[in-house]
């Protein structure tokens, strides 16, 4: 599945964030915990190069604990700080005001040398859809000023927030790049809700979990469909999806079956899982 298309309020707002950049302090990168590296769009990555910038891991509650921590250096040691947050739960917020300070510690010290009391520092949030944005910028803020929701696009102009502390933040709408060349990747932002369910085909989504699940998390796989070793023997993953289907009693309707595996790997029936394994992508 090679994935091809580019709404136009997408170039509309990666030129909203390319504006802005020169107004602002410094970029919070938000990225998916369960894939840091395919959530990562090269074309915002591009623009904010030369910007002080932080990588957020979010919804780390979903991700491979062992995995995230290893991302994270992984970031550190390409010279860009990172930190694991989960949003939902509100834990690692505090690492990140933290480290927005550390960052700025230069400007920060010139303003009160300065006198400067009112200073205000610009934060810009950005990402691709569905990541959690909103949702960490509510949390920063302490109510629910932004809106959130499970599924990609909500958020659809950008929204200065103000904190009680010295930030503003800046809400801007996710933004995917105009190709997704390697189908992994976008198979891997299908499963994670950054993709318009529409788009994609959810049996080659199922097929490519299915897969990555029985190479990866194998005994995870065969418990949670209670499934036997001899059921994977000699069997292609497309056959592994109709025996499922027939399991879960839904006769050759591959497309509910496809859409209950996305499902369940989503609300973590299979437990934690990362998608994305460090090392594996500088490889090649
Ligand atoms: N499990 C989990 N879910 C999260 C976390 N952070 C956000 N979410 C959920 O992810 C969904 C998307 O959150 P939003 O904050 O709307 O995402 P966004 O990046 O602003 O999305 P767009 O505005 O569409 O670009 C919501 O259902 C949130 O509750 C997290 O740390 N863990
Ligand atoms: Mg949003």
């Amino acid at each position: 599945m090679a994935l091809q298309w580019y709404p136009g309020h997408m170039n509309k707002a990666k030129n909203q964030v390319q504006d802005r950049l020169k107004m602002v302090d410094i970029v919070l990168e938000i990225v998916d915990a369960r894939l840091p590296f395919s959530s990562r769009n090269p074309v915002l990555e591009q623009i904010i190069d030369q910007k002080k910038h932080i990588i957020i891991l979010n919804k780390a509650d979903l991700a491979d604990p062992k995995l995230t921590a290893d991302w994270k250096l992984n970031f550190e040691q390409e010279g860009t700080p990172a930190v694991e947050l989960d949003a939902k739960h509100n834990k690692g917020l505090g690492k990140i005001n933290t480290l927005i300070h550390q960052e700025l510690a230069d400007k920060i010290a010139k303003y009160e040398k300065n006198g400067v009391k009112n200073y205000r520092i610009k934060a810009m949030c950005i990402g691709i859809p569905n990541v959690g944005k909103s949702t960490i910028l509510n949390r920063i803020v302490g109510k629910n000023v932004a809106v959130t929701g499970n599924k990609p696009g909500v958020t659809k102009n950008q929204n200065w927030l103000k904190t009680k502390y010295d930030i503003d933040l800046l809400d801007t709408p996710g933004i995917l790049w105009p190709k997704i060349d390697d189908p992994k990747v976008g198979m891997k932002l299908a499963l994670s809700g950054a993709i318009k369910d529409k788009i994609y085909a959810p049996d080659d989504v199922a097929i490519y979990a299915l897969n990555f699940l029985e190479t990866h998390y194998l005994d995870r796989l065969l418990d949670v469909y209670k499934l036997d070793r001899a059921d994977l023997l000699n069997h292609t993953t497309s056959e592994l999806l109709m025996h499922l289907t027939e399991k879960f009693g839904y006769i050759e309707d591959y497309e509910r079956a496809s859409r209950r595996i996305i499902d369940d790997v989503r609300k973590l029936k299979v437990g934690r899982i990362t998608f994305d394994i460090p090392g594996e992508f500088y490889e090649e």
